[in-house]
């Protein structure tokens, strides 16, 4: 049996206890992972605090950046080996790891080698009112020792986003990503090792949240920062946990994200758009929709055309190129699913599409695949219409006003993500400005631009990173005043 073992100070390591990796696309055992306890925790976190002092600390944006492209050379060199690793830990269609997960990773890599090397900063020629001069300018140091936690719905995708800055501003990391899907990170490893990054820069811890390998590394004394993504309520656990210490964190938490489709949407581009917003990746992106807010001349039209999408999914093992939704990532969640499958039909709803489990007749029939689901009817105070689900599924509503589309919209307490779909861009931009998120697509969604800001209001996170903001998140800026 293939064993996944800890990165600590350049060194796979093994841990006193084992955990399951599971393909949650028919339930069998891919690895054992080996999970780190306290004292490997410590290990790790000393680990990068000693490549600080080493050779990494010597190094400046250019040369970091460089060491950063090559590891983006060779994930793109060893491109099928994480396809491979991560369709088995996720389940999610191998062509869709192809086009979003493992190109992201790399470029993840080059955006940021190429942001810390042109990113300026600030500076002022003072005069204060009594007639002193002075230069103000600010510099950029590392903030030390970075703690970066993920989940496991784009696992690599999510881990890149993070590690990239984060070294390229000069820090060492210790990785704890999701129990769900330890691979990809551990892949990185050997990836990380090939590019000349100096042992101890990049770490990996595997394990739990609560009283495991999460809470070990949020807790110790000698992290310097937190960034996290993952569940809102973990999101909370986490800031109590640094809250004593006193630590940055970066927070991208949950959404509930809306969408508002008006009659003068280009009706084909937009029935495409928002079935690929519900159900990309089995509905398990923070950016999903699933809430779809549709103006009533169009609404009966919209719900068929939407309807006729989903059941035209193909549901699948992940390997195979037509499939276009695989299972979800693990039993546990597909209870979760499942559980607000049952309520939205004791609230009320008429389920236009869905609400069960498919079957295949083949070993596919234990994994963990949920049809995709689509509800009408539901009242906006539902627990369906307000709490987050992370399935394949959306509701959807009628408006007749823009104002109303606006107000159920933002009636939630989370704020990531929004849609807007329309022909008209005045109205277009209207809307986005009164949408409480953090990202507003128009036209489009998940259409990704790395050096924007990017993040969440309310439950759904903390800060902004991306191009800039991401640097000045994983940088310390410390300004200098000298006197003229
Ligand atoms: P999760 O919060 O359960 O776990 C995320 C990570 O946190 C895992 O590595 C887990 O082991 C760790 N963890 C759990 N409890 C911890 C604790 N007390 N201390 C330290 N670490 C702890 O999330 P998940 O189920 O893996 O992912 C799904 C959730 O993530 C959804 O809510 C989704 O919306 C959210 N998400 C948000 C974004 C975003 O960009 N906003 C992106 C992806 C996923
Ligand atoms: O595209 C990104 O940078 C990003 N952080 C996406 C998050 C997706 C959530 O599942």
């Amino acid at each position: 049996m293939k064993s996944i073992l800890n990165y600590i100070d350049g060194q796979f390591v093994r841990g006193k206890r084992e955990f399951a990796d599971v393909n949650p696309a028919d339930g069998t055992l891919i690895a054992q992972v080996t999970e780190a306890d306290a004292g490997l925790v410590d290990d790790a976190v000393a680990a990068a605090r000693r490549a600080l002092q080493g050779e990494w600390g010597t190094l400046g944006p250019r040369e970091r950046a460089a060491r950063l492209q090559k590891v983006a050379d060779a994930i793109e060199s060893r491109f099928d080996c994480f396809v491979e690793a991560e369709v088995k830990d996720t389940g999610k269609p191998k062509a869709l790891a192809c086009r979003l997960d493992v190109p992201r990773a790399a470029a993840n890599f080059r955006v940021f080698a190429d942001a810390v090397k042109m990113a300026g900063l600030e500076s002022f020629q003072t005069e204060t009112p009594d007639g002193q001069r002075a230069l103000n300018y600010a510099v950029r140091k590392p903030l030390g020792v970075v703690a970066v936690i993920t989940p496991w719905n784009l696992p690599l995708l999510l881990l890149t986003w993070k590690v990239a800055p984060a070294l390229a501003c000069g820090n060492a990391v210790v990785v704890k990503p999701s129990e769900e899907t330890p691979a990809t990170a551990t892949l990185l490893a050997e990836v990380m090792q090939e590019a000349g990054i100096p042992k101890g820069v990049y770490n990996v811890v595997h394990g739990f949240g609560p009283n495991s390998a999460g809470e070990f590394l949020t807790r110790h004394p000698d992290v310097d920062a937190v960034t996290f993504t993952g569940e809102s309520r973990t999101g909370a656990a986490i800031m109590k946990a640094v809250a004593p210490s006193v630590k940055p964190v970066s927070f991208e938490l949950g959404g509930k994200n809306a969408a508002v489709v008006f009659a003068d949407c280009d009706f084909e581009e937009t029935v495409n758009g928002l079935s690929e917003a519900v159900f990309l990746n089995t509905g398990q992106v923070c950016l999903c929709i699933e809430r779809v807010y549709v103006e009533r001349v169009i609404f009966e039209r919209f719900v068929i055309a939407l309807k006729e999408k989903a059941e035209s999914l193909r549901l699948g093992s992940p390997m195979d190129e037509s499939t276009n939704l695989g299972p979800l990532i693990s039993a546990q969640h597909r209870d979760k699913v499942l559980s607000y499958y049952k309520l939205a039909r004791e609230e009320g709803a008429a389920v236009v599409t869905g609400g069960g489990i498919p079957e295949f007749g083949n070993a596919l029939d234990k994994g963990f695949y949920v049809q995709p689901t689509i509800y009408t009817g539901l009242a906006e105070s539902a627990r369906c219409v307000k709490e987050e689900i992370f399935g394949p599924v959306c509701h959807i509503a009628p408006f007749d006003a823009d104002d109303e589309a606006v107000a159920m919209a933002n009636d939630t307490k989370y704020g990531l993500a929004a849609s807007i779909w329309t022909t008209n861009l005045k109205r277009g931009h209207r809307m986005a400005h009164q949408m409480n998120v953090g990202i507003t697509w128009v036209n489009c969604w998940f259409l990704r631009d790395l050096r924007t800001p990017f993040g969440g209001v309310g439950l759904s996170g903390i800060g902004r990173e991306g191009g800039i903001h991401s640097l000045n998140f994983y940088s310390e800026l410390n300004n200098i005043c000298v006197r003229l």
